[in-house]
């Protein structure tokens, strides 16, 4: 009934099979709080999915960083929802800051995407966020909201979505949100949810903060009633990712 702790690690695009060797030996060895307290999702590039899949302990599951928005076809380079599934590959992260202003990802694409890849089965990490600039004007809400418009307009069961709420201010900047930022960005959006889709979307969908999580911010950030787990960058390739995982135990204590 509650909201599982989720904590989803973003390797971006980052890692050789050696490097990927070492970190699943790593998350494989690593004592970690029960999967009724705690789901994880670690998300290597594409080319690294069946490696990871294949080897990593088979309470963890992996997730794409992304797949193609339609079904596939002469879409040179992309990935598509279908080949994901065909693999086995349960999660797929979509509308990654990093997508969204680097390539021009816009919210409606983000959305289709989204939607797409559920009715394909797949479990989605939807990523929302505001840049430094519409913080500092007051926007922050207008442009969350905006974003989960978008896949809430094509979207009817949020079963399989986890939210993940990461202001691109604290993305690798090593500047994290305070937890009363995140826990009011989230708080508003669960009042958005409510609002705008329904009372059981806004009591069940998962809303995880990403954006500078680590080791030593962790617990202060798990212990926001709004804040259901993280979605982990650069933290995510080293042994503090486990530390970051014990923090769902905030929550169960
Ligand atoms: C419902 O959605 C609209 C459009 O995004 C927004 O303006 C409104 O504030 C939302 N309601 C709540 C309570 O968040
Ligand atoms: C932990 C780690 O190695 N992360 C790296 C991923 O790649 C980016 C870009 O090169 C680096 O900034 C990170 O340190």
């Amino acid at each position: 009934m509650g909201r599982k702790f989720f904590v989803g690690g973003n390797w971006k695009c980052n890692g050789t099979t050696e490097e990927v060797k070492k970190i699943v030996s790593m998350l494989n060895g690593a004592e970690v709080p029960s999967g009724d307290i705690v789901e994880v999702v670690v998300s290597p590039p594409f080319v690294f999915l069946p490696l990871v899949k294949n080897s990593l302990r088979p309470e963890f599951h992996v997730a794409a960083q992304n797949c193609w928005v339609k079904k596939g076809g002469a879409f040179t380079g992309e990935v598509s929802a279908e080949m994901l599934v065909n693999l086995e590959i349960p999660w797929v992260i979509l509308g990654h800051s990093e997508r969204r202003l680097i390539l021009n990802e816009a919210n409606e694409f983000v959305g289709e995407k989204v939607a797409y890849a559920l009715s394909q089965g797949l479990k989605v990490i939807a990523c929302i966020g505001e840049t430094l600039e519409q913080r500092e004007s007051g926007s922050t809400m207008d442009v969350v909201a905006a974003q989960t418009k978008a896949i809430a307009a094509l979207v009817s069961n949020w079963a399989n979505v986890v939210l993940a709420y990461e202001p691109v201010w604290a993305i690798g900047t090593g500047k994290v949100a305070t937890p009363a930022q995140a826990q009011e960005v989230h708080c508003e959006l669960r009042k958005w949810l409510k609002a705008n889709v329904s009372d059981e979307v806004a009591a069940t969908t998962r809303i995880i903060y990403g954006g500078s999580v680590n080791g030593g911010n962790c617990k202060e950030l798990a212990g926001q009633p709004d804040v259901d787990g993280f979605l982990v960058g650069g933290a995510s390739l080293k042994p503090e990712f486990v530390d970051i995982l014990k923090s769902a135990t905030v929550k169960s204590a």
